[in-house]
C-alpha cells in the first residue's frame, strides 16, 4: 500500500504548480480509508496479478472518488466543513478552488487509466465503465436524487435504495470490474456487479448506522443526518432492523464470492474489514 501511496501521489504531483494542485494533492493525500484501491487489489489477487498492475486504475478511482467528496461537501451540496478528521478543501483553501480541484481531479482520472498495461481495446472498456459508473448515468445521477430528497423528504425504501444504488455502490462496484477487465475475466463482471451492488447498500447503510452511533470526532467528518431530517435505511426502519440488513448483504457478498474461482483471501480479509469498519 505505501507503494502505492507514492504513485498516487507523483501523479498528482506531476501537474502545473500552484494552489490548486496543492488543494488536489490535500484533499487526496488526506488520510483515506482507500477501500475502493484495496477492492481493486483484492481482484487482481484473486486471479494472481500483482497489485502493480492495478496502480493506475486505482488511482483513477481514488481520484473520482476525492472528487466527489471534495465536490459535495462544498456549501452549494452538503456544506460539510470538516472531512477526514481536517478541514473539508473549500475550508482549507476556497470555494472556487475546491471546485477546481475536484475538477482537476475528476479530468486527471481519465489521464492516469490510460497508462494500465494491457491491451488499448480493454483500456477503452474501462474508460466506458469510469465515465458510465462516476457520470451521469451513475455516481452524478445518485447526488441529483440525494440532492432531490432534500426536497422531497417522503421517500419509500426503494427510493432511499436508488440513491444508495447510484451515489455508493456505482463507485465500489468498479474495483472490480476494473479487476476482472485487467485480468480479461470479464466473464465475471455480472457476479461483480451483484458483488458490487450489495456492498454498497452494505457500505450506505453502514454509514448511516455510523452517523447516527458515533460523534463527529470518531468520524472525522460531521454527523449531520438527523440534525438535516434525512431519509436513510436507518431513520426509516430503525437501528436493529438496519443491522440486520448489514448481516444480510454480508453474507450474499459472501456467496457470490464463492460462486468465483481463484485466491480468495484478500478479498475476503477486506469485505470482513468493511463488514466491522467502525469510520
Ligand atoms: C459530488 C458528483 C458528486 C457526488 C458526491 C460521494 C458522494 C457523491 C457523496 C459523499 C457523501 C456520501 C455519504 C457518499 C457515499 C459514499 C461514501 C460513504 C463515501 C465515503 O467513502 P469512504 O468511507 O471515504 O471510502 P474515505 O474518506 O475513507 O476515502
Amino acid at each position: 500500500m505505501n507503494e502505492f501511496e507514492s504513485y498516487l501521489q507523483k501523479r498528482v504531483d506531476e501537474n502545473q504548480p500552484g494552489r490548486v494542485k496543492e488543494a488536489m494533492h490535500y484533499s487526496l493525500m488526506n488520510g483515506g480509508k482507500r477501500i475502493r484501491p484495496r477492492l481493486l487489489f483484492g481482484t487482481l489477487d484473486l486471479y494472481g496479478i500483482d497489485e502493480k498492475k492495478g496502480y493506475p486504475a486505482a488511482s483513477a478511482i481514488e481520484m473520482v472518488h476525492t472528487y466527489s467528496l471534495i465536490h459535495d461537501d462544498l456549501p452549494a451540496m452538503d456544506d460539510d466543513d470538516l472531512r477526514r478528521g481536517s478541514p473539508s478543501c473549500h475550508k482549507a483553501f476556497d470555494e472556487a478552488t475546491a471546485i477546481l480541484a475536484g475538477d482537476g481531479l475528476l479530468t486527471k482520472a481519465f489521464d492516469v487509466i490510460l497508462d494500465t498495461d494491457i491491451p488499448s481495446s480493454r483500456i477503452k472498456t474501462m474508460v466506458h465503465y469510469l465515465s458510465d459508473y462516476a457520470g451521469v448515468d451513475g455516481m452524478v445521477y445518485g447526488q441529483e436524487l440525494d440532492l432531490k430528497a432534500e426536497i422531497n423528504k417522503d421517500l419509500t425504501v426503494d427510493e432511499i435504495y436508488a440513491i444508495d444504488e447510484y451515489k455508493t455502490a456505482k463507485l465500489l462496484t468498479l474495483p472490480f470490474l476494473f479487476g476482472s477487465i485487467i485480468a480479461n475475466r470479464e466473464e465475471d463482471m455480472p457476479t461483480f456487479i451483484q458483488m458490487g451492488y450489495a456492498l454498497g447498500i452494505q457500505f450506505q447503510i453502514q454509514d448511516d448506522i455510523l452517523d447516527v452511533t458515533k460523534t463527529s470526532a470518531e468520524l472525522g467528518k460531521s454527523t449531520s443526518d438527523e440534525k438535516n431530517h434525512k431519509q436513510t435505511i436507518v431513520s426509516l426502519y430503525g437501528l436493529e432492523k438496519a443491522k440486520q440488513i448489514v448481516a444480510d448483504k454480508n453474507k450474499e457478498i459472501n456467496d457470490l464470492l464463492s460462486s468465483l474461482n481463484g485466491n480468495k483471501a484478500s478479498l475476503e480479509k477486506i469485505i470482513a474489514y468493511l463488514t466491522k469498519r467502525t469510520y
